[in-house]
């Protein structure tokens, strides 16, 4: 049914305004439920774009979870939250989703501030089970302090949900051990679709895999059989139930083997699309009193053939039409401009220059690498979600005398603060870190920003930073990079690189350290505009606008954060005024290590309030198109006009 406003709704559907709507229907309602919410959540995606084929796969699993629990009360922790789109649908959502990743609708990720239903911002892979085993911890240390012979209180029940790549994340892992702290109930779900973006990858990815080609769908659902035949045998002890299960149910194959050694009662594998039966094993494994997995089998793309068969296209994608049977688009995922002409730049680098090997945690589409790992299948390494282990295999790499480039998005980086430190900047090593999705990200919001990495990289030793600001700066700093014998990093954005533009051929000098380019001459403006990266472009626009107006200003080409051109100074000591311009916190920033130089020099005749640093003042930027995040930061060259007139006082032109 399509509305006014051209939502799809359901008939069913659209009586779900909350999780306790949902407990009214029956078994076949709720099926009906399931395939109007694939619906819905096609009819958003190809609207807004979004995680298409992860959110297909985990409708029932998401319909069963809350069929059964109250998650007013208990919790539902999602791992990088990508695929809670059902959740949000049911849990008062539904309207808001056909804005989803709009500024004015949901984020595509659990969000506090938009439903007391998501009780942790999330984004990032590897969260659910160490942060669900805190919150399990918290009611267990309440029930230890409750006075002896107290009535009994319900107390939440706890759910981590963790797809099959996700699970693998050494975060997982290192909760995984600590699951033993846990003496009260815990279920993890672990829905299994034997995807990350691309394939998975690693020996648990292989352990997982042979369990399910050792599986006949007919094993699937007698294992399913199995679990539930014996629930109702459940004695009334948590050890009994679970010897109980243990005994009767539990599979002894290579999957469940991997938890039983940690101590983890595995249960499965089930079919994550029968939703009966998924209600009915929740409904039994809830109720036990210690921590359990169940692992459940899903489909990534269920329900909708193109992302069926393809899933990795549309694992995250931009906007499609559905045209019949196919679609229309989308836009490529992570095919930005920079991305693209990276991809490019490190394939052809890599011809010329055996040394240099490519990795990547996950991300290979993402990062720009599809044609480098088809070319160089040697020279490739997807090690999965694991950022931490990815630089420190880079750092043996380096020490083995090659020259690894870590390509990874900022905000994954981050997970990396210690392994790029000790095993690569303490050691002087020629690791290169290719920074993708620096500055704002767009629609996937806050969690997946860039914003931070100048802040924290450019504080360690030995590390030189380095920005393009367009294509040929791309090819240009990757050549630096390579003959570099130091660590280096390349930040760059999600984003088209812009045309080629006769002003700044200056640009078209080889990247030497430390040195700025002039793009626009200096030496008889008062004030000058120093841009780190991307954001040139709008200087560029920000000093033709200017000039347009009488104001003359001089445009420089940074280049680098670290070291910052000394050069710099020298303007400030000449009395000019400096405007720095990054797509990055002003805290710890670009613009802060100019500060710090300036408060350095000796002249004695510069003024620190000579400087304006132009800069995010928040990490916090909503999910909204990456333009309207940089507005809404104030670095547009409106915002750069409005700043050095305000430094001349001179009124804005209106
Ligand atoms: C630390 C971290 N690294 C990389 C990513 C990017 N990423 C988002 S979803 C995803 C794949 C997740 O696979 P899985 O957990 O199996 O879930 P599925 O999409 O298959 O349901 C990746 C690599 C991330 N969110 N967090």
């Amino acid at each position: 049914m399509i509305g006014q406003d051209g939502l799809v709704v359901g008939e069913l559907l659209g009586t779900v305004n909350d999780p306790d709507d949902l407990k009214r229907l029956s078994m076949d309602q709720l099926k009906d439920l399931a395939s109007e919410i694939r619906q819905l959540i096609l009819w958003s995606v190809s609207k807004n774009g979004g995680h298409l084929a992860s959110n297909l796969g985990a409708v029932e699993l998401s319909l069963a979870l809350h069929y059964v629990f109250d998650f007013k009360v208990d919790r539902l922790l999602w791992d990088v939250g990508h695929q809670c789109y059902t959740h949000k649908i049911v849990t008062g959502r539904r309207d808001a989703f056909k804005a989803l990743r709009q500024a004015h609708g949901v984020s595509g990720f659990p969000n506090p501030a938009e439903s007391l239903y998501d009780p942790f911002t999330v984004g990032h892979a590897g969260t659910a089970i160490p942060c669900a085993i805190g919150v399990a911890l918290a009611e267990q240390i309440k029930r230890a302090s409750r006075p002896p012979g107290a009535p009994p209180v319900s107390e939440p029940k706890v759910v981590a949900f963790v797809g099959d790549a996700s699970i693998v994340n050494g975060n997982s892992f290192e909760g995984l051990n600590n699951l033993g702290l846990v003496r009260r109930q815990l279920l993890i779900v672990l829905n299994d679709n034997s995807m990350a973006i691309d394939a998975t990858v690693g020996a648990l990815a292989k352990v997982l895999s042979r369990l399910r080609l050792s599986h006949t769908y007919d094993d699937v659902r007698r294992t399913t059989a199995n679990i539930l035949e014996h629930v109702p045998k459940i004695g009334h002890s948590m050890e009994e139930a679970v010897e109980r299960l243990k005994k009767h149910i539990r599979m002894v194959l290579p999957g469940s083997q991997i938890f039983e050694s940690l101590n983890i009662p595995y249960f499965g594998p089930v079919d994550g699309h029968d939703i009966e039966s998924l209600v009915r094993l929740f409904g039994a494994l809830g109720q036990i009193d210690h921590p359990v997995l169940l692992h459940a089998y899903t489909k990534k793309g269920q329900g909708f053939d193109p992302a069926h068969q393809v899933p990795s296209r549309f694992h995250s994608t931009g906007p499609f039409v559905i045209n019949g049977n196919g679609v229309e688009g989308p836009t490529q995922p992570g095919r930005s401009g920079f991305t693209d002409v990276f991809g490019r730049c490190v394939t052809e680098l890599a011809a010329k220059d055996d040394r240099v090997v490519a990795i990547t945690s996950a991300m290979c589409d993402g990062t720009g690498l599809m044609e480098f790992r088809s070319r160089f299948p040697g020279r490739f390494y997807d090690v999965g979600i694991a950022e931490s282990a990815a630089v420190d295999v880079a750092a043996g790499l380096a020490r083995g005398g090659l020259r690894p480039l870590i390509c990874i998005y900022s905000t994954f980086l981050q997970r990396s603060f210690d392994q790029i430190f000790q095993e690569v900047a303490l050691q002087d090593l020629p690791v290169i870190f290719c920074v993708d999705r620096a500055g704002f990200v767009g629609p996937d919001g806050p969690t997946h920003h860039g914003v931070m990495d100048i802040g924290f990289l450019r504080a360690m030793p030995n590390m030189v930073l380095c920005a393009p600001a367009n294509e040929v700066e791309m090819r240009l700093a990757l050549e630096f990079a390579l003959g570099h014998d130091h660590p280096t990093v390349i930040r760059y954005p999600k984003e088209a690189v812009p045309d080629p533009d006769p002003g700044t051929e200056a640009c078209g000098a080889p990247f030497r350290l430390g040195q700025a380019v002039v793009v626009k001459d200096a030496r008889t403006a008062d004030v000058v505009l120093v841009a780190y990266g991307t954001l040139l472009t709008e200087a560029i626009k920000a000093q033709r606008t200017l000039a347009s107006q009488g104001i003359e200003v001089g445009v420089i080409n940074a280049r680098y954060a670290a070291p910052v051109d000394i050069h710099l100074v020298d303007l400030l000591e000449e009395g000019k005024k400096l405007v720095t311009i990054e797509d990055h916190v002003v805290a710890c920033g670009f613009g802060s290590a100019v500060l710090e130089l300036a408060a350095r020099s000796r002249a004695g005749n510069v003024r620190l309030d000579a400087i304006r640093t132009l800069g995010a003042q928040q990490t916090l930027v909503r999910h909204d198109t990456r333009r309207n995040q940089l507005i809404q930061s104030q670095l547009t060259a409106d915002d750069i006009v409005r700043t050095v007139r305000q430094m001349l006082a001179v009124p804005l032109e209106v």
